[in-house]
């Protein structure tokens, strides 16, 4: 878009307005509005049950987030895709995005095995970070998945990010981000060095804390430093059911 200065005329683009402006930008954010809509009720449902028959909530908190077109903007020209609403849809998987807070790592497994069950699911991908973190340290269980929505002219799939952590991973992530994002740090490297460490601390502390719950409902001891919390983490992960642990 041009825009007059008192030296002539200027180019300078908005292409944010595009997505306000256009109807047909307009509509697609509408519609991962409504597949985010859809997630969070399918994550309310399943806690639900899943506190009834556990006596206890698997979910500590769900946090959702549409992108901002400044971000989509931003992200597609990073990559070198053309802005059109039929590529975003192609391109990006993470328009859509929900972040559900559990406080044991089997929850985890246990709610996206229940999600991904579900037959109107599509799972597109799994990026098990929790089984093999990147290596800052960055722990998650990443599913992308196609969401039907219905609407007035008839069902669509939506594409959408579920990113499950644990309150302690979610708590590391979100001081981690600071360091991405902030410039001009002094020291970075050895602050993500004190990161790294401080999440396979967290890793080693989810696992145990798990193990003590399972104490106390089990009514059970477990000696921890036995087998070591590796050995509690392994467990569990062997549990899995076939459909996830093919998919990673
Ligand atoms: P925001 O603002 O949270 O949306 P892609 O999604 O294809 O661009 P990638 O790396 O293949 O890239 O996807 P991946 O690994 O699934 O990561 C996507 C999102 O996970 C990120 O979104 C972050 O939210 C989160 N994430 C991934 N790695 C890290 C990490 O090392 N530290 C932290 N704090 N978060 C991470 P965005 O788009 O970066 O940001």
């Amino acid at each position: 878009m041009a825009e007059n200065t008192e030296n002539g005329v200027r180019e300078k683009e908005y292409p944010e307005e595009i997505f306000f402006e256009d109807e047909r930008y307009r509509r697609l954010l509408m519609q991962y509005r409504c597949a985010i809509l859809e997630l969070e009720t399918k994550f309310h449902v399943l806690n639900t049950e899943f506190s009834l028959q556990h006596n206890r909530n698997p979910i500590e908190s769900i946090k959702t987030r549409l992108k901002s077109p400044h971000s989509i903007i931003e992200k597609m020209q990073r990559r070198g895709w053309e802005l059109s609403p039929e590529n975003i849809e192609k391109k990006l998987s993470d328009v859509a995005g929900v972040r559900v807070i559990c406080s044991f790592q089997e929850d985890i497994y246990s709610l996206a095995r229940m999600l991904t069950q579900q037959d109107d699911i599509v799972v597109v991908e799994i990026k098990d970070y929790i089984a093999s973190p990147k290596p800052n340290g960055y722990r998650s269980l990443h599913l992308i998945l196609g969401i039907p929505i219905f609407l007035s002219d008839g069902k669509k799939h939506m594409r959408a990010e579920v990113q499950f952590r644990t309150i302690a991973m979610d708590f590391w992530a979100s001081l981690e981000h600071k360091l991405k994002y902030k410039q001009n740090i002094e020291h970075a490297d050895m602050i993500a060095e004190e990161l790294r460490k401080c999440a396979d601390t967290i890793g080693l502390v989810d696992v145990r804390m798990q193990t003590i719950r399972k104490m106390i409902d089990q009514n059970q001891w477990y000696d921890p430093e036995a087998d070591g919390p590796a050995a509690a983490g392994q467990a569990w992960r062997e549990r899995r059911t076939p459909r996830s642990g093919q998919e990673e």
